[in-house]
């Protein structure tokens, strides 16, 4: 597909919205366009799912419904969001995507393993990420960053914020383990650090990675010679 689909990972607070944001201007500026989109949700029908499972409507299921309701909302966002943007060429950073379901449903969930890669083998269809930054911290940090935020809002914990700390601390080995296991597609970003220092982290990564989408398109289009075929 012309555009790279690159995906945030990590626990509650780690400051990927914050970081997604950066990068789009970064690569606005060098006019190369980039959607931003979340999941769960991204789509309209995603988004009631996502209303549905984050209101704790779906808790008494158990984890594996959970991660079927998860599937459902990736599907309609693949179809109707993801990849029509990938095909006409405009870059894709997602908020989330299926290993959060990997790390919240499979293991800190316990649900196993081959299940999870059944059911994401047959909900991805075969778009996967070209990059994926997992930005990592200390839970308790990114569970206060995401608790003062939301204090700020009057917003009570969500779903998975109010599950206790063994939980989100098993979170963070699971996104370790995923960037362990797919050393060529993540990158781990220490999140504990200031906004600008995350960011230029992330922009290196980008560089080495996916030095295509970090040179400008403009300046290409300048040089680029007369078609004169
Ligand atoms: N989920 C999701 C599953 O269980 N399975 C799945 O398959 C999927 C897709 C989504 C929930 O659903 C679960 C995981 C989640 O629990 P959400 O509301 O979308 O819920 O929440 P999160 O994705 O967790 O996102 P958050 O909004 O909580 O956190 P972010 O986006 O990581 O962090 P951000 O950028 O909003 O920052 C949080 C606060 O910290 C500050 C920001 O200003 C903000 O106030 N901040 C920093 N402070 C200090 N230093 C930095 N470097 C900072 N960066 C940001």
């Amino acid at each position: 597909m012309a555009g790279c689909f690159i995906t945030f990972e990590g626990g509650e607070g780690a400051g990927k919205s914050t970081q997604i944001e950066r990068l789009k201007r970064r690569l606005g500026e060098l006019a190369q366009p980039a959607l931003v989109t979340r999941e769960p949700g991204g789509s309209p029908h995603a988004e009631e799912i996502r209303a549905f499972i984050l209101g704790g409507r779906a808790k008494h299921l158990g984890p594996f419904a959970e991660a079927l309701l998860f599937a459902a909302a990736r599907i309609d966002h693949l179809d109707k969001t993801i990849v029509p943007a990938l095909k006409r060429g405009t870059h894709v950073l997602c908020d989330r995507f299926a290993d959060s379901t990997r790390a919240y449903q499979g293991s800190a969930g316990n649900i196993d393993k081959e299940l999870i890669d059944q059911l994401e083998r047959v909900t991805l269809r075969g778009t996967r990420p070209d990059l994926t930054f997992i930005l990592d911290l200390p839970a308790e940090v990114g569970l206060a960053r995401a608790g003062e935020r939301r204090a700020g809002r009057g917003e009570g914990a969500d779903r998975f914020e109010g599950e206790e700390a063994s939980f989100h601390h098993s979170l963070r080995q699971a996104f370790l383990s995923i960037a362990r296991s797919e050393p060529k597609r993540c990158v781990v970003i220490n999140a504990d650090q200031e906004p600008d220092e995350v960011e230029a982290a992330i922009w290196a990564a980008l560089r080495a990675r996916l030095p295509q989408i970090t040179r400008s398109r403009l300046s290409e289009d300048a040089v680029r010679p007369l078609d004169v075929a």
